[in-house]
């Protein structure tokens, strides 16, 4: 018999994926076909090991479609060496990590608060507890990477490696000069890509390939596939290190029905209409952020150059997670962000972060960002008032009914 219990709630979370305007910058609506490869009885396999050198029988089809998504990667990317079997951008970093550095290595990584990652030094984080992370944040006055202020903390620091990439920072990541700072102390550039890779694919983000020693990035956010990650290298004999890291050092059995997802994300990713998306991705986001910057919210760097920014709330009164949880009421889906020395906890943060993949994917352009940005001053300033916030949730399901999640982009 059937499980009601999960199918009616699974019902239920599509229907509210549906229903929502979708801002969080790190979810996107996948193809239908890629929902398939990931629901398949691939799910049924072990293949402990790599193609070609399994630990078990009935690999055949399973090598090929290893072999496949990672050739689609290696295209795509414009890359030498691809593993794809990271189940998720935390592993992947763990992977790097203990594949190239000693436990207890020094390592230079983006504060949290100024939009780094968990796993680029957090305390509470593994990255925090075996490595000896240190951070740089954002200018003060400008919110941009100051790259000569990083290159006096690695002059001092001395790390073996550096962690270049975010989770909520809105401007061009230079690696260039991120890679000039590396080699000015010897140390290894890992850049992960995660949140901007569908950019980068698409040559709307300059591409870190030639720059960092190795590139992590997870599939499922501008890339539009299923929820994993994947470790990129020119370099051969990081490559080999890499291979060894990922298996057997951090994980087991690969997961070869989100493989094969992956490798149906990446032929998506290798048509025209990626690029045009992607393109569109930006327009919307700087269409959005200024749209909202005119009706009196401040965004951190005035703008955006990619997929995302994030709103700094302090002088309009409430805390990240209360404007989250407001918005949430009324059909919008934002996450809490903290902002640069932001004064409260993570858990409650002063800012909102808002991101257009999801909404780009759905066909809206810049006239429903400027909606989108009426609805959000909208709640805002009629928070209190029940009876206004029921007529703007009306009009946001109006507004998302008439723009179905698509099945297929390609
Ligand atoms: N924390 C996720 C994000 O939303 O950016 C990335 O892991």
């Amino acid at each position: 018999m059937k499980d009601k219990v999960v199918f009616d709630l699974i019902a239920k979370e599509a229907k509210r994926e549906s229903n929502v305007i979708e801002l969080i910058a790190s979810e996107n609506y996948v193809s239908s076909d890629v929902l398939v490869a990931q629901g398949s009885p691939l799910t049924n396999k072990y293949a402990e090991g790599y193609p070609g050198r399994r630990y078990y029988g009935g690999c055949a089809f399973i090598d090929e479609i290893e072999n496949v998504a990672i050739e689609r990667a290696k295209g795509i990317f414009g890359v030498k060496f691809v593993n794809v079997q990271p189940h998720s951008g935390s592993s992947a970093n763990l992977s790097v990590y203990l594949s190239l550095l000693k436990v207890g290595d020094k390592i230079l990584g983006m504060d949290l608060s100024s939009g780094g990652h968990l796993t680029h030094g957090s305390s509470v984080n593994f990255s925090g507890h075996l490595f000896k992370f240190f951070s740089y944040g954002v200018d003060r006055s400008t919110g941009y990477i100051n790259y000569d202020d990083v290159q006096k903390i690695v002059n001092k620091v001395k790390p073996k490696m550096i962690v270049c990439g975010s989770s909520a920072y809105s401007r061009f990541i230079d690696f260039e000069r991120f890679r000039t700072i590396s080699d000015s102390v010897g140390a290894i550039l890992m850049a992960d890509i995660s949140h901007i890779s569908g950019l980068v694919v698409a040559g709307e983000h300059p591409s870190p390939v030639n720059f960092a020693h190795v590139v992590t990035t997870t599939t499922h956010k501008t890339l539009r596939g299923p929820r994993g990650a994947i470790i990129m290298t020119n370099d051969h004999d990081i490559f080999e290190k890499i291979q060894k890291g990922v298996f057997p050092l951090t994980q087991g059995g690969p997961l070869m029905h989100v493989i094969a997802a992956k490798a149906v994300a990446f032929y998506e990713a290798s048509f025209p209409q990626f690029k045009i998306y992607q393109k569109n991705i930006i327009i919307n986001a700087k269409a959005l952020s200024s749209a909202l910057i005119a009706r009196g919210f401040d965004v951190l760097t005035n703008g955006t150059d990619n997929h995302m920014f994030v709103v700094n709330l302090i002088k309009k009164g409430i805390t990240g997670k209360e404007f989250q949880d407001l918005l949430d009421s009324c059909f919008i889906a934002v996450s809490r962000s903290t902002i640069p020395n932001d004064p409260k906890p993570p858990y409650i943060s002063s800012g909102i972060r808002i991101g257009t993949p999801a909404v780009t994917s759905r066909n809206m352009s810049e006239r429903e960002m400027e909606q989108i940005a009426d609805f959000i001053s909208s709640i805002y300033l009629y928070r209190k008032d029940k009876q206004k916030l029921d007529s703007i949730c009306k009009d946001v399901l109006t507004l998302t009914s008439k723009f179905p999640i698509p099945k297929s982009y390609v």
